[in-house]
């Protein structure tokens, strides 16, 4: 089996734990967070906020994979820088310590001096933890370490997180909003080609014991690599999953499409109104709506819904890295959704793929590694090129001769 991604598990697993320990402390995770510099903002948000565990989480696993894989701790990309200004104006750069007792001295100076919070964190953050999978054990695959570059999102659905939301009733399995929309994504890559390798998606909060009101996780990875493709195996996988793209439906007239709703799809609530026309077009009622671009991507993976679909450009390489390498060891992938609909492919050509390795022309800041034309994640090639050629048709304008 690969050693990184066993090792990838358990680091999400232990940022999981973070990410768990600092919500349960709400006093605590008031102190926690900071305005985002500005080069650093989603364009999306007027105010948005990095907090020290979305910090703290990314240096975890980059000092873990370094310690287990010298080397591989300067592959590991992120959203977050860890530099931090403390009330006195001091600045600080966040690491993982050597001993727990230094690294509580780190995080004290970034709390200002609150011991009671950086000895909690210090804990969880040096807390041994394990990771067991019998699927995973069972691979024979070894990956040439140098030719990796990893994608970390510590925190996706930041948002949520803060808000931190535990009572929001799920429609056919999917939030709407809420803490289940917190994902901690892995994604690795080929630094070369760009193509997505191994990926992990842990969901850190996925159900709450009434009694002690702690949190259960979950965690999600797969791996495609020279043929080998291999993925996690979850018992909720939901009954559409089942339904198989229908190979005639390219032949479909609108009305058939309407009455039949055979596509489901989950979208950002800030999705363009031309394509939910479009989108309600196919997929009727089987349209969602869900915060973070993490858990869309696992609703796919889920089998929850067969299409996430995004316009716009503000997801990021951090954002789809892991859930599209998930999607491909199932046979299905990430795509880039403009081109997609300028380049009209023929069914049996190459779609455009979302890669990892290189910057946009021109942009700065985060923006270098947006995902500039959306995206479309799938899990099947054959459900990929109906829901296109559907998606072609309703977007284009009405012709009055047909
Ligand atoms: C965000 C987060 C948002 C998402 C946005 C991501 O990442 O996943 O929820 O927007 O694209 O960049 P939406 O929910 O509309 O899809 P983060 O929370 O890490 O900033
Ligand atoms: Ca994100």
């Amino acid at each position: 089996m690969s050693d990184i991604l066993r090792e990838l598990l358990c680091v999400s697993e232990r940022a999981a734990n973070i990410a768990r320990a600092c919500r349960q402390q709400e006093a605590l995770f008031q102190l926690l967070i900071e305005e985002k510099k500005e080069g650093e903002k989603n364009k999306k948000f007027t105010i948005d906020f990095k907090t020290l565990a979305d910090v703290l989480v990314q240096e975890v696993i980059k000092q873990n994979m370094e310690n287990k894989f010298p080397g591989l701790g300067n592959k590991v990309f992120g959203e977050e820088s860890n530099e931090f200004t403390n009330d006195l104006g001091e600045k600080v750069i966040l690491r993982l310590c050597p001993t727990e007792e230094e690294t509580v001295q780190l995080l004290s100076k970034v709390l200002n001096g609150n011991k009671l919070a950086s000895e909690a964190l210090a804990k969880v953050v040096h807390q041994d933890v394990a990771y067991t999978d019998p699927t995973l054990d069972s691979i024979e695959i070894n990956i040439p370490q140098d030719t990796l570059g990893i994608w970390v999102d510590p925190i996706d659905s930041t948002y949520q997180y803060i808000k931190g939301s535990a009572d929001i009733k799920s429609n056919q399995g999917i939030f709407p909003s809420g803490l289940q929309c917190v994902t901690i994504l892995i994604g690795v890559y080929d630094l070369q080609t760009g193509v997505p390798l191994m990926g992990v998606i842990n969901q850190p909060f996925v159900s709450q014991d009434s009694n002690t009101l702690r949190w259960k996780g979950q965690c999600y990875w797969g791996l495609s690599y020279k043929g080998t493709n291999v993925y996690s195996l979850q018992s909720s996988v939901s009954k559409r999953n089942a339904r198989a793209a229908p190979s005639q439906a390219t032949r479909n007239t609108s009305a058939d499409v309407e009455s039949s709703h055979r596509f489901s799809a989950v979208i950002s609530t800030s999705e363009k109104e031309s394509i939910k026309a479009a989108l309600t077009r196919i997929c009727g009622d089987g349209i969602f709506r869900a915060a973070g671009a993490g858990y869309k991507s696992l609703c796919v993976v889920q089998g929850l819904v067969d299409i996430y679909i995004f316009s716009e450009d503000t997801t990021f390489k951090w954002d789809s890295c892991a859930a599209h390498a998930i999607l491909r060891a199932m046979g299905g992938g990430m795509v880039d959704f403009k081109e997609c609909l300028e380049r009209n492919p023929e069914p049996g050509l190459d779609w455009p793929q979302l890669v990892y390795h290189v910057q946009n022309d021109g942009a700065t800041g985060v923006d270098r590694w947006a995902n500039k034309g959306g995206l479309i994640a799938y899990r099947s090639r054959k459900q990929l090129e109906t829901f296109l050629s559907l998606l072609i048709q309703n977007l284009a304008p009405a012709d009055p001769h047909v």
